[in-house]
């Protein structure tokens, strides 16, 4: 079983497509632990990030990385999810303005979703104005954003300053994961809470409810 993870760590890093998604319905078949495929496509990821940084690999390979991982992730659909029965309340969820990076927003959406929490799921891009609108309209008590690129990190405090603006901001508890995301950034822009990954960020959020 782990050779398989490390088959598909590898076939992620080295951009095999068909091989990765073998090996994901195998693990799939096996009723694996869910959040063991989460760390290593996440571990995978990382490595093809450090060669896209030290320009050993170039975009083409980010993208493909990127699908593979997308692929592997709609395979694992159903060990990702479970029945469980979770509180009814609202988690609105978007990776900032000017960042497309949605895979790791998508995996807390799944276990969110799947914890019984009613998840409204903005995507990728998304502006103030359009969190702000759904915040309030959907009466949320839980703010997700996700941010992977450092350039596009202003955002979170423009988004908090907004929520601010609108007098809402005691009312939605502010949780932020991400490449671009540190404990001390999430302080700095007045966060609630820091994610490392999609579990600790669930856990997170039971704790506050
Ligand atoms: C795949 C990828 C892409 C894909 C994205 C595909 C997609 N649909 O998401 C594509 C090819 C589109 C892409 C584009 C770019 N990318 Co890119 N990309 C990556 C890569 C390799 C992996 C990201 C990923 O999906 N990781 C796996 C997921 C599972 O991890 P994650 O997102 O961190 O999520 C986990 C936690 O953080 C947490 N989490 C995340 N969000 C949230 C939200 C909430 C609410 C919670 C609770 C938890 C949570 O839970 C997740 C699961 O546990 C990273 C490398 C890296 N180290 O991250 C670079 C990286 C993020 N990209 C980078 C760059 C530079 C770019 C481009 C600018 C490249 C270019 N020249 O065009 C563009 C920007 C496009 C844009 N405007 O957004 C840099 C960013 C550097 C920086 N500090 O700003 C990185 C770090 C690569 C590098 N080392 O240089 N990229």
């Amino acid at each position: 079983m782990s050779e398989d993870f490390n088959a598909l760590e590898k076939a992620i890093i080295e951009i095999e497509p068909d091989k990765a998604e073998t090996l994901a319905k195998q693990i799939v078949d096996s009723n694996a632990d869910p959040k063991k495929l989460v760390t290593t496509i996440s571990k995978a990821l990382e490595i093809v990030g450090k060669k896209f940084q030290n320009e050993e690999y170039y975009l083409p390979e980010l993208v493909m990385a990127g699908e593979i991982s997308k692929s592997i992730l709609a395979i694992a659909e159903p060990i990702l999810k479970s029945e469980e029965q979770g509180p009814k309340v609202s988690i609105v969820v978007g990776t900032v303005q000017g960042d497309l990076h949605d895979l790791g927003k998508n995996i807390f959406v799944t276990f969110a979703s799947s914890a019984g929490f009613n998840v409204i799921d903005l995507g990728n891009d998304v502006s103030v104005d359009r969190f702000i609108e759904a915040v309030k309209g959907e009466k949320a008590r839980i703010l997700g954003l996700s941010c992977l690129l450092t350039a596009t990190d202003k955002e979170l405090s423009k988004v908090i300053e907004a929520l601010k603006k609108e007098n809402i901001r005691e009312k939605v508890m502010v949780i932020i994961g991400g490449a671009a995301i540190t404990e001390e950034l999430v302080k700095e822009v007045g966060g609630d809470a820091f994610a490392p990954d999609a579990i600790t960020g669930l856990e997170q959020i039971k704790e506050w409810l």
